[in-house]
């Protein structure tokens, strides 16, 4: 039976890996940081959280993110863990350094010293392209990031990049786009969007409040991207590779999809409010997956408009509940 150490179990991708990892047969453990309040909701809601073996620890705490890699002795690290949220990152520019940057170092150096045979993927992001420098990106476009998420993520990469070439680690970095579900948290763009139309439609809100609905995105399912994930880990030679699907998307547009879901006009209910746009924007992502095509033989299999749909249901049951 392979091990595998998933940091950020908890979180959306987390939550799906493991579901993704434990049907491959895999025994997993999950790195979870103490939380005062209950963490494992999205584990309960993939029927996944009496699977998983808990090892206590925090991205921050270079002994304990070396203790769970040598109490799981894993054939397979998936760093998940960060703060992730962009627009918090100006609010929380050091934590945001120390978890999503110095973080992966601690993870590395423990597999370097002691489990150099594990294989390491990290959770890179499409936010490092930020000010995009090519109307298409792809492994070899440059990178501008635009947050001190961005940046914090940038030296996350960089670190995988180098402890490759300066220890032959099968260290991997996925260049992942923007990918939602159900289980994303609230906060980001789409939830925010398909919860309030849920609500709306329910009379339980009167308006959603948007920052620049103007922005585009390259968005995806993240049942999709967590198979890239693995496929990444099997194959002979660490590599990055940009996930994405290749259409890109105004947040107008996909607010549009949702509140049609539910026979409402999006222009009835979406107000413009300036404490929702962020210092600096990115304002248009697009990747090109081809590399992770023919390498990996991975295809997005879910379109937006599919996967709002979903999401849409999901908040509509849910808001119906409460
Ligand atoms: P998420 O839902 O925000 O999950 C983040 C996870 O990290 C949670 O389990 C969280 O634990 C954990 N975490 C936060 N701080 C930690 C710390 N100090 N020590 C240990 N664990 C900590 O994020 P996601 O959407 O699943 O994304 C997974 C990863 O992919 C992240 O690294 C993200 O930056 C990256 N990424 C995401 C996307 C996307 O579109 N979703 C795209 C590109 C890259 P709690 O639940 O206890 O807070
Ligand atoms: O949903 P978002 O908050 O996601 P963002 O900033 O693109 O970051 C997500 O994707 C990254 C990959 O590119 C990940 F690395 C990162 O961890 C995270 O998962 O915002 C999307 C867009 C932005 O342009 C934002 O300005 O939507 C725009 N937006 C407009 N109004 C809003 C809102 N975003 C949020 N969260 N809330 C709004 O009211």
């Amino acid at each position: 039976m392979k091990s595998a150490l998933i940091t950020g179990i908890t979180g959306q991708d987390g939550a799906y890996l493991a579901r993704l990892l434990l049907d491959k047969g895999y025994k997993v453990h999950g790195l979870v940081a103490r939380r005062s309040s209950d963490s494992r909701w999205r584990l309960r809601e993939m029927g996944v959280e009496a699977d998983i073996v808990y090892l206590d620890g925090d991205m921050a705490d270079a002994c304990s993110v070396q203790r769970a890699v040598i109490q799981s002795a894993p054939d397979e690290v998936y760093n998940l863990a960060a703060q992730s949220f962009v627009a918090a990152s100006w609010n929380q520019p050091v934590t945001t350094g120390i978890v999503d940057g110095l973080g992966v170092t601690h993870l590395l150096e423990a597999i370097r010293q002691f489990s150099p045979h594990t294989r390491f993927y990290q959770a890179s992001t499409s936010e490092m392209f930020g000010l995009i420098q090519a109307e298409q990106q792809d492994e070899n476009t440059p990178f501008y990031p635009r947050s001190p998420y961005g940046v914090a993520k940038l030296y996350g990469h960089w670190i995988t990049v180098n402890y490759r070439e300066s220890f032959d680690l099968h260290a991997s970095s996925g260049i992942l786009f923007n990918h939602e579900s159900p289980l994303r948290g609230i906060e980001f763009v789409t939830r925010k969007v398909t919860d309030a139309a849920a609500r709306i439609k329910q009379g339980k809100q009167q308006e959603l409040a948007l920052g620049n609905i103007d922005a585009k995105r390259d968005w995806g399912f993240a049942g999709d991207y967590v198979e890239a994930m693995w496929l990444m880990l099997q194959q002979d030679k660490p590599d990055d590779f940009v996930v994405a699907t290749g259409v890109t998307t105004t947040v107008r547009e996909m607010c549009r999809i949702a509140f049609d879901h539910v026979g409402l006009n999006y222009r009835d209910y979406v107000k413009i409010d300036p404490a929702f746009f962020r210092p600096a924007e990115v304002e248009v992502l697009l990747g090109n997956p081809a590399k992770a095509q023919r390498v990996l033989g991975w295809k997005p299999k879910t379109d937006l408009d599919t996967l709002i749909r979903m999401m849409m249901d999901a908040d509509m049951k849910r808001v119906a509940k409460e």
